[in-house]
């Protein structure tokens, strides 16, 4: 999954891409290096970003999806927590739906029944802007693991076929290092559940803090994570560097494909 966010202000690409002709370039760089979902976001959820409004978002995001369109058939993902985005985005032509707030804004959920794109359900304690000041758990991994599986239940519950379900633990959202390290190392029970596994760890501050790196030099390691989390079972790898991920990715099955 290529990340592309169409915002000012995003931490690792911040600006970029955020006129349509770059961004559409970008799409177009990223299925070409491999790339099986383009993951559109029109709202910056780092640490301490202001909220934006639903207008604000679906100007951002309605025309590029329908762009993309307008010239491919590759699968697109919207990165957004609002109702209406994510009715608007369906109808422009958007296969799925990746929500850091698993459903939980008001008539998400309602809204996804009436839909039949499949939904990333995503952990995150807390709320962007408050979120890296003080996280906290008892068992980081069956808190985080418990809460996936409410909201599967949740989902299910009304109207939202299990089939159509992936879980994601929500790399840096509302946790430390320590965390994100327990939460990657403990990546077999996410995948145990049986639900498709989403990971995003590209070029995020726990890789920064750990190597004490600034994000322009965070690709590597941000591609060995990948493969290591490939080769843990996870289904769909969220990533800024697409070709170095393809390439990581695909060694790791042939690897693993191999006995
Ligand atoms: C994630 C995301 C993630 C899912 C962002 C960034 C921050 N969606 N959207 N998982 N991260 N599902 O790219 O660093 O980890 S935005």
């Amino acid at each position: 999954m290529g990340i592309l966010n169409v915002t000012p202000d995003s931490f690792s690409d911040g600006g970029q891409f955020d006129k349509p002709a770059k961004a559409l370039q970008r799409v177009r760089q990223m299925i070409a290096e491999g790339a099986d979902i383009i993951d559109i976001g029109g709202e910056s959820t780092r640490p301490g970003a202001r909220a934006v409004s639903i207008e604000e978002e679906l100007e951002r995001v309605i025309p590029l999806i329908e762009a993309i369109r307008a010239e491919s058939d590759i699968p697109i993902s919207v990165d957004t927590s609002k109702a209406p985005v994510m009715l608007e985005a369906v109808k422009a032509g958007a296969n799925m739906i990746n929500d850091v707030r698993s459903l939980r804004e008001s008539g998400a959920l309602a809204e996804v029944a009436g839909l039949e794109a499949p939904v990333c359900l995503m952990h995150m304690q807390g709320e962007p802007r408050s979120m890296q000041t003080n996280p906290h758990y008892q068992n980081v991994v069956e808190e985080v693991l418990q809460f996936l599986l409410q909201r599967v239940e949740v989902c299910v519950a009304a109207g939202i076929s299990r089939d159509r379900l992936a879980i994601d633990p929500g790399f840096g959202f509302g946790k430390t290092l320590q965390h994100n390290l327990a939460l990657f190392h403990a990546l077999d029970r996410f995948v145990a559940t049986g639900l498709p596994v989403l990971v995003g760890v590209s070029r995020k501050s726990m890789i920064g803090q750990l190597l004490d790196i600034p994000v322009e030099a965070r690709m590597p390691a941000s591609v060995a994570l990948a493969g290591l989390a490939s080769w843990l079972g996870a289904a769909i790898l969220r990533v800024h560097d697409v070709q170095p991920t393809v390439h990581a990715v695909r060694m790791c099955r042939a690897i693993k494909n191999s006995d």
